[in-house]
């Protein structure tokens, strides 16, 4: 379509008269082929229209404009946290495309516009209501360049919903077990840990350090304790992330000290909900998987400078 804009000395009305006429005698079209904006001398006229009678636009010599897309201003937000530990810079070189990352919480919405193209797979070892927990941390990983809403770390990764904490937030130890046996089954590269315990398990430790020894990073929540650093954040094969506020600083409900590898933002994390919808939570929750992002991007930088 062209967008005709007459002079306003131009004699709007008979252009357009002489327009209907010529019309008529070309064709019996029922659908007007254009639309006027009279009072502004404008004219919206389809392109074969326009070419048909391009002489007789021309002849009054108006502005002739393209179609052109009008985009609403509402941009995806990129929220502080994912500033905050460089992931804009980052992208320039990759984006986490072909990582997979196993995502161990409350089960994660696959309906989010935000993150139904990323969840490739998963398992479910608990059934029964979902809590929004599980679907937040996965935004903070990798909610959807798309134009809209928000973008996680990582927004090109593959994450896999590896449901095993009930809708109280609660999980069995033996089903954070066999979790983390899943993920080593299915090749997993990275595993995200938002939750933890305060007493060390026997168990728990020689599944960790199965993984491990298959080549998996395992990212955990240092836990919001304000005191010591939970399991598994605290055995040394795991990553354990503790939480900082916008101005840098541990938040004071996160768990610090031995076994504490790193912080990341959260505190005000704004990620995805369910419903298609997005919240604002405080958490080692949520700093963890700020890091699984960025061991997400790293990874994928590697391979694609291998293959
Ligand atoms: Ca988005």
């Amino acid at each position: 379509m062209k967008i005709l804009t007459f002079h306003h000395q131009a004699p709007f009305a008979d252009i357009l008269a002489e327009l209907k006429a010529k019309l008529k005698l070309a064709t019996r079209a029922a659908k007007q082929p254009w639309r006027c904006f009279d009072d502004v001398s404008c004219m919206c006229v389809r392109d074969e229209l326009f070419e048909m009678y391009q002489d007789h636009f021309l002849r009054h010599n108006p502005i002739v404009e393209e179609n052109v897309v009008v985009r609403v201003h509402s941009q995806e937000e990129v929220p502080w946290g994912v500033k905050y530990v460089g992931a804009e810079r980052l992208w320039k070189r990759s984006k986490g495309a072909g990582v997979k990352i196993a995502v161990i919480d409350t089960g994660i919405d696959r309906n989010h516009f935000e993150l139904r193209n990323r969840v490739k797979g998963g398992i479910e070892l608990v059934r029964g209501k979902r809590n929004g927990h599980g679907t937040h941390v996965a935004g903070i990983i990798v909610a959807e360049m798309n134009k809209r809403g928000i973008v996680g770390v990582s927004p090109e990764a593959d994450l896999y919903d590896v449901r095993t904490f009930r809708e109280d937030g609660t999980a069995r130890l033996a089903d954070i077990m066999r979790a983390l046996n899943w993920s080593i089954k299915n090749n997993m590269e990275i595993i995200n840990m938002s939750f933890g315990m305060p007493q060390y398990s026997e168990a728990l430790a020689r599944i960790v350090k199965k993984a491990a020894d298959r080549g998996i990073v395992m990212v955990a929540s240092a836990g919001n304790n304000g005191g010591q650093v939970e399991y598994p954040a605290r055995y040394r094969e795991v990553i354990g992330v503790g939480a900082v506020a916008q101005n840098g600083k541990l938040a004071e409900f996160s768990s610090r000290g031995k076994g504490m590898t790193t912080t990341a933002p959260g505190v005000d994390i704004l990620s995805t909900w369910p419903g298609n919808s997005f919240k604002k939570l405080n958490g080692t929750s949520m700093a963890a998987p700020h890091v699984t992002g960025l061991i997400a991007l790293r990874l994928a930088r590697k391979k694609s400078a291998a293959s």
